[in-house]
């Protein structure tokens, strides 16, 4: 599991931990590999977890990031539950479509966050994935999730 992809991966000045979250479906692992291979796929929902590591430059810094991609499912909870662990990033995703990836963002997700994130400091980032379904549009403004984290 897990691949690397960007610039030559040797050296780098910081390495940051980020996490994708949220309902099985919501387009995490479709987020993951489009970042890395600018390609989308049709993909298998994600077995426990997995993660690819991106090397890239900003303000001369070489950074270098692994983004572990957890699977939705609930029967993977409690094994992706230990991911958590020293992230500096948590990015959570929802799908535009189906508004109850969204409300699960609170009722679920951000409770797991509470739960199992170590690092106070944590950035979190909201994503609504699939825009380009505006005719199934649900839920697309998503900064009421923030208060709560
Ligand atoms: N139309 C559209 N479909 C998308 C988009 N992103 C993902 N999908 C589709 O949504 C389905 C689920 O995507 P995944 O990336 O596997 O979802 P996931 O969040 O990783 O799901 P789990 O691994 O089960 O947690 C796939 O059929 C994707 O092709 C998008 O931006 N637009
Ligand atoms: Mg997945």
């Amino acid at each position: 599991m897990g691949s690397s992809s960007g610039q030559s991966s040797g050296s780098y000045d910081l390495s940051f931990k980020i996490l994708l979250i949220g309902d099985s479906g919501a387009g995490k692992s479709s987020l993951l590999v489009s970042l890395i291979s600018a390609s989308a796929e049709d993909l298998a929902p994600t077995i426990g977890v997995d993660f690819k590591i991106k090397f890239l430059t900003v303000g001369g810094k070489r950074l270098k990031l692994t983004i572990w991609d957890t699977a939705g499912q609930e029967r993977f909870r409690t094994l992706t539950s230990s991911y958590y662990r020293g992230a500096q990033g948590i990015i959570l995703v929802y799908d535009v479509t189906r508004r109850e990836t969204f409300t699960n963002l609170s009722t679920v997700w951000a409770k797991e966050v509470e739960l199992y994130s170590t690092n106070r400091d944590c950035v979190k980032m909201l994503v609504g994935n699939k825009v380009d379904r505006p005719e199934k549009l649900e839920e697309i403004h998503g900064f009421r999730i923030l208060k709560g984290l």
